[in-house]
């Protein structure tokens, strides 16, 4: 037996010795220490031998094992080095071809906008707040003061999920989820920027899925006089130190007294041009003092609270400041668009 099993190991040595290819030294593995290979046979058959040879057999084919197992590896990395050295003498790198040009990411010209009005007011000391795209009546509209019959409501202006869940329509439900959380403690100070959803059909001008941005200020005192400073400080820093706003009586069903807020023409200063249809007044946002009953719904009682809020479409921002034409090209993601704004 020990003599057959040192005659087993000089066979496998010698064929690994041989070997030329990672190949070769797998079969060796497999033929000597495999499942079905002589050295398992002969641990399997230890059963059959004398009990004192046991322990002698069955140490001395461990052994063997291990060289092999040793002798294998060591060829292994021998024949790697090899391989490795006649691919390095083999190949050519030419080092005078020009690099891969990097592709640099660009700030979507949406997303740089509203980096910039939430500068402005993170300035002002408005805090950012962010909540659902998908949303409860409640809170879209109900919370509002936009009754059940309101057209905002039809079915063929939103997009429901279900006859309680929606896409929001507006960025104001995290204004009142905001408030809820506070449970009456003031001042509210926020501005909400996001995705809305309205089911328009697609023009230069209307996108079935766009961007907001809401504020509101809610606190003791609060008065129209603070939402128009507030406004025009909005309106100086980001289209000039020049620029003037003009308010313009409206309605919502959240605010009362609600007003359109215009900003004189950026591209005529006031002269009248295109842009501005000749009046020389752009309108940028929506805005009024916090209806009564929306705060008393959000948990603050309207004798002792006021607020003002307001709202604007990005894009339509983005538009002005870019003389962009078409909405469309915010969401068509071509490259050549988007790059015009870049910026780190
Ligand atoms: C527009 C007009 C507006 C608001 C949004 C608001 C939010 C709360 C309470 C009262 Cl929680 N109002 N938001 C107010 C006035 C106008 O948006 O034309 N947006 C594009």
């Amino acid at each position: 037996m020990k003599d057959k099993l040192l005659a087993l190991k000089e066979d496998a040595l010698t064929k690994v010795d041989n070997a030329t290819e990672p190949k070769d030294l797998q079969n060796v593995r497999v033929e000597y220490l495999g499942k079905k290979g002589p050295i398992t046979e002969v641990l399997r058959g230890m059963g059959q031998l004398p009990a004192e040879e046991r322990p002698v057999i069955g140490q001395l084919a461990n052994d063997i094992r291990s060289d092999i197992e040793a002798a294998l590896q060591e060829k292994e990395s021998e024949l790697a080095a090899k391989q490795l050295e006649a691919q390095l003498a083999e190949e050519k790198i030419d080092v005078t071809l020009p690099g891969r040009p990097v592709t640099t990411g660009a700030t979507h010209p949406l997303s740089a906008v509203i980096d910039d009005i939430e500068n402005i007011f993170m300035g002002l000391g408005f805090k950012i707040a962010e909540g659902p795209e998908v949303e409860q009546d409640y809170y879209n509209f109900e919370a509002l003061n936009l009754p059940k019959n309101h057209p905002a409501r039809d079915m063929q202006d939103s997009f429901y999920i279900t006859d309680e869940i929606l896409l929001r329509t507006h960025t104001s439900p995290v204004q009142v989820r905001t408030m809820e959380a506070m449970k009456g403690e003031v001042p509210v100070k926020i501005i909400c920027p996001g995705k809305v959803f309205r089911r328009d059909d697609d023009d230069a001008t209307h996108s079935h899925q766009f961007m907001q941005i809401e504020g509101l200020y809610v606190d003791r005192g609060v008065s129209m006089s603070d939402l128009k400073g507030i406004l025009l400080t909005f309106a100086k820093e980001m289209f000039g130190e020049d620029q003037q706003i003009r308010l313009r009586p409206s309605f919502f069903p959240f605010t009362e007294p609600s007003a359109e807020v215009d900003i004189s023409c950026i591209l005529c200063h006031g002269e009248g041009c295109r842009v501005c249809k000749h009046t020389g007044w752009i309108e940028i946002l929506g805005s009024g003092m916090v209806h009564p009953r929306v705060l008393e719904m959000a948990g603050y009682d309207p004798k002792e609270y006021s607020g003002f809020a307001f709202g604007m479409g990005v894009e339509r921002i983005a538009m002005l400041k870019y003389g962009v034409d078409d909405i469309r090209h915010f969401y068509t993601n071509d490259q050549r668009f988007i790059k015009q704004f870049q910026r780190l």
